[in-house]
């Protein structure tokens, strides 16, 4: 019996790469509904994989002959999602030597367009049904490497020293080299730098050091400790022949090592960089951003691509920044590798490994030990900055709107009184680009020529006001920033020394070069001409990936990085600046296209801090590179008034936690397309615990504010008393990051490190390690499961205890409900919510204890003028124990009005109230006390907070 036969798979322009799964089933005299698995079956595998073509053959080892075969293809239903992959098998069988032979499979693939080969036999009893238990043997063809890699013999070590324990290693080329898309770099250097017991610096460049590097002015490179290091966290590790590194922990863990069987142990080309590291199995990575994804990152199957790029939240592709930083998890403990690199790459996760393939540059590898997830950040934003302070104001509520009514003074203004007559908390007021004049960064439109008496109105209410600009500079003659600019040569030229030219919203336009070191200052001077007639209090830099509405001519390596998920289709200048672009002195685009933001944010925090000498500044950013969090804050750009979007929100504030930027939101209720009236309910509830928390929506679609609808209304105003109450809780945290980095939204397993049911939960977060917020994120439901760490957690809106013990929970989430809990064990400083910061900070503050099993509870409250860079502040800290609670000064500086007057008390279990309050021993007459349910309140205090005080109840 000879049967054969050829099949096709894939070849369209989205799903790619592939699981090949032959699957013969059989009348094989079995017992019905029985099957066989039987990877031995299969054998002589042979394959090659060069040049984007995989071909080979197998043969099948014998079985009855009574069978018949069917063959069964799997497409691999990945993220590959290339361009340019079709396979063929061609397949027969023969019965002469009772063994089943010539298979053959040929085919064309693109870049990691094969992650594994699989194989396997099945043999089926007629009439069974078999279940695919995807149990059979697996080959792996290169882990997704596009071509041979025959020639790729790595670098040797030939030359070694040590001086003030930092080793540098000279390695030469292997053999003719590699070559497979630009010439072999023959000479490098690594350095292996400890910068403290738990950072090192591993950079592997030029031996001539003529690439690429970026500067340490635009991104940190961090300060080795200047003593000696006694007891690290890790060692390192290298071999000569070829080079490859590894860094362990002291207990033998292997957290990176660039061996990796069967892979180039490094490639280092004029335009292409490979290296890759071993992975643990199902393997717990965060951060690779911006992107659009899970929380936790798919270890088998995620192509991460850094190119900056004006796109929607469209999942998984490439975002508007780049972070080449990931946090790895393992058994509770959380190392994390940074590549400072702004090059254009592909990063990859496959099976047991990570890849990167970057496209210039130098590998410049820092890997941080944590173990703690706190200490992991803190290690991280060591290097890259610490995420600048936050002015107070800007913890508020923030209200947008491109287009629409906001085309005007007054259809701002409308929308402003409606929001207040509704009740609603309010902080800053924004404005997009229709507030300009033909969208002319730094002019006010006609219908805004009262603008700046209406902000003057605003600040009167001690409300704020944002505008946005963008870094398209029409090149109009007679217009001053463009005037100015080319006087002082700033703008970004052709190698020839034209200017470029792209167009966006005001037409033609020219870009600032910001490398130049008149830019910062003719941006300075722009800004500070622009507050003469808009008194703005912050500025939004939209547009800056750089955005173009054309695509210009433009250099395009070899290497094709998969841009958008185009992978060969979409170029480097697709709707960008060309990558041929010349910066100052001589810089080129290619290098630096993913620092245009970054740098622009920069220079934008010079002009602002030039403008209020001494106060923070507040800028939202849209592009941002690793190290943007010290300079600015962000939003997610262009999500879609869709569920999923709603979900997405999530994991993407919590990536960027890790990314040191942890003042960050995504535009409330959605911004493309229309909302509706329940989504954009449960957005209010769960944007009111976004750090960064702005409402915003496009042009061309209904308006979704919260005011229009009563159930939205509702919720908004439920969802923000909790926000407005908590804000020296919120406050504190971000001051907390100021100095730590460490995460104010975050995953549950931040605290809970040791909890792997945690690990994959991006459907809740905490604020702090205070508070739980379990959001509702589909339709039409009205209750939600959420998960419940170890603990004692108490519902915030009675104060009873919801768990004590780790596990699931459904609970109850009506429309205008959402779940917060907060953590026994934790007191959370709070203030009577007023409908703006301004007032909320004068009003009186208040104590939420929520006692642990011990029943002691600890908390601490920071308080400054909410603005200055260097404020006086203080700090107190509180703890409660049996029946006493202490308020201590951790630091004093700043003098704190408002009084304390209530302590809540949480999971109190004396059944009975207590009858006498004592203030530092003496008797409180005006104090009240109400039990109920387990909670104490205690009212009628009049702490002051500037001193230290110990309050007892009898
Ligand atoms: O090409 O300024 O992401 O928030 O409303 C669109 C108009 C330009 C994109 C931003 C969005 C903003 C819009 N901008």
């Amino acid at each position: 019996m000879w049967l054969t036969h050829s099949m096709t798979i894939g070849g369209g322009p989205t799903k790619l790469g592939l699981l090949i799964a032959f699957i013969f089933s059989c009348l094989c005299g079995q017992a019905l509904g029985q099957y066989v698995d039987d990877p031995s079956a299969i054998q002589n595998v042979t394959y090659t994989y060069d040049n984007y073509v995989l071909s080979g053959s197998l043969m099948l080892k014998s079985f009855p002959n009574n069978m018949n075969a069917y063959i069964h293809y799997q497409t691999y239903d990945g993220v590959w999602n290339m361009t340019g992959t079709t396979i063929t098998v061609h397949w027969q069988w023969e019965n002469a030597d009772n063994t089943y032979g010539n298979w053959s499979f040929e085919g064309t693939v693109g870049p990691y367009g094969i992650s594994k080969f699989y194989v396997y036999l099945m043999l089926v009893e007629s009439g069974a049904t078999y279940t695919d238990d995807n149990n059979g043997q697996y080959y792996v063809v290169a882990n997704g490497a596009p071509r041979s890699t025959a020639n790729c013999d790595g670098y040797d070590v030939v030359h070694t020293s040590v001086s003030k324990g930092v080793t540098q290693l000279g390695l030469a080329l292997n053999g003719k080299g590699c070559a497979l898309y630009s010439p072999d770099v023959k000479y490098l250097t690594v350095s292996i730098t400890p910068y403290s017991k738990d950072l090192v610096r591993i950079k592997i460049a030029d031996a001539a050091n003529k690439r690429w590097q970026i500067p340490a002015s635009v991104v940190p490179e961090g300060t080795p400790s200047s003593h000696s290091i006694q007891t690290k966290d890790y060692a390192v590790s290298y071999t000569n022949s070829p080079f490859t590194f590894k860094v362990s922990r002291p207990s033998g863990e292997v957290l990176f090592d660039t061996s990796v069987s069967g892979l180039p142990s490094l490639i280092f080309e004029e335009e292409f960089l490979e290296i890759s590291s071993v992975l643990p199995d199902n393997a717990n990575i965060y951060g690779l951003g911006d992107m659009t994804d899970s929380f936790r990152r798919s270890p088998d199957t995620t192509l991460q691509t850094f190119w900056n790029l004006d796109q929607g939240t469209t999942r998984l592709n490439n975002g508007y920044g780049s972070h080449p930083v990931y946090f790895e998890l393992r058994d509770g403990m959380v190392h994390g590798v940074f590549l400072r690199n702004s090059n254009g790459m592909d990063v990859a996760l496959v099976p047991g490994q990570i890849t990167y393939r970057v496209i210039g540059g130098v590998l410049d590898f820092y890997v941080f030990t944590g173990p703690t997830p706190a200490a992991a950040l803190d290690q991280y934003t060591s290097i890259i900055g610490k995420p600048a302070f936050v002015p107070l104001w800007t913890l508020g509520f923030h209200q947008c709107r491109y287009g629409g009514t906001w085309v005007s003074t007054q259809g701002i203004k409308d929308t402003v009184d409606s929001l207040q007559q509704a009740g609603m908390y309010l902080d800053t007021v924004w404005a997009d680009i229709n507030y300009m004049n033909e969208y002319q960064d730094f002019t006010l439109g006609s219908s805004f020529s009262d603008w700046n008496d209406y902000v003057a109105t605003l600040h009167q209410e001690h409300l704020h006001h944002v505008p946005i600009v963008d870094p398209g500079i029409p090149n109009v003659s007679g217009y001053g920033p463009y005037q100015d600019g080319k006087s002082s040569d700033v703008f970004l030229k052709w190698p020839n020394g034209t200017l470029f030219l792209g167009q966006v919203w005001p037409g033609v336009t020219v870009y600032a070069d910001w490398f130049h070191p008149q830019s910062g200052t003719w941006w300075t001077n722009q800004i500070k001409k622009f507050h003469q007639i808009d008194s703005f209090d912050g500025l939004w830099i939209d547009m800056n990936e750089a955005s173009n509405f054309v695509t210009p001519p433009g250099y395009e390596p070899a290497y094709r990085i998969n841009n958008n998920g185009a992978w060969g289709v979409q170029g480097l200048n697709s709707r960008t600046l060309s990558t041929n672009l010349t910066h100052y002195s001589g810089i080129s685009e290619y290098n630096v296209h993913n620092l245009f933001g970054h740098y622009e944010a920069i220079h934008t925090h010079s002009a602002l801090s030039a403008l209020n000498p001494g106060q923070r500044t507040f800028i939202l950013t849209r592009s941002s590179f690793a190290g943007t969090g010290h300079y600015s804050q962000k939003w997610n750009g262009d999500n879609a008034a869709t569920w999923d979007d709603l979900y997405l929100s999530i994991p993407q504030i919590m990536s960027n936690q890790l990314f040191g930027i942890p003042m960050v939101g995504s535009d409330i209720c959605g911004f493309n397309g229309d909302t509706t009236e329940e989504l954009c309910n449960r957005w209010a509830q769960l944007g009111a615990f976004y750090p960064f928390s702005r409402h915003h929506h496009s042009l061309g679609y209904e308006d979704s504010f919260f005011f229009l609808w009563e159930s939205v209304t509702e919720s908004a105003l439920k969802a923000y008393t909790i926000r407005y109450t908590l804000l020296p809780y919120l406050y504190g945290l971000m001051q907390q990051a100021s100095q730590t980095g460490n995460a104010v939204l975050r995953p549950l397993w931040w605290d809970n490190a040791m909890d792997t049911k945690t690990y994959g939960i991006d459907t809740q977060f905490t604020l702090g390690d205070g508070l739980l917020v379990t959001p509702v994120l589909t339709e039409g439901a009205n209750t939600v499961t959420g998960y419940f760490p170890d603990g004692i957690w108490y519902d915030w809106y009675t104060g009873s205890a919801e768990t004590t013990s780790a596990g699931y929970k459904t609970l109850d989430a009506n429309l205008t409900h959402i779940n917060v809990h907060v953590k026994g064990g934790i007191i959370l400083p709070a203030q009577y919510p007023a409908k703006t910061t301004y007032a909320t900070v004068r009003n009186p503050y208040y104590l939420i204890a929520a006692l642990d099993k011990s029943g002691t509870a600890s908390g601490s409250l920071y308080v400054d003028d909410g603005i200055s860079v260097n404020p006086k502040s203080s700090q107190l800290a509180f703890n409660l124990s049996g029946n006493t609670l202490s308020i201590g000064l951790s630091w004093y500086g700043f003098r704190i009005g408002p009084k304390l007057d209530q302590v809540q008390i949480l999971g109190y279990a004396s059944g009975r109230a207590p009858t006498t309050i004592y203030l530092n021993g003496r008797r409180v007459a005006g104090a009240k006390v109400a039990l109920s349910q387990n909670v104490l309140k205690i009212t009628g205090l009049t702490i002051d907070l500037n001193n230290k005080s110990v309050l007892q109840w009898k």
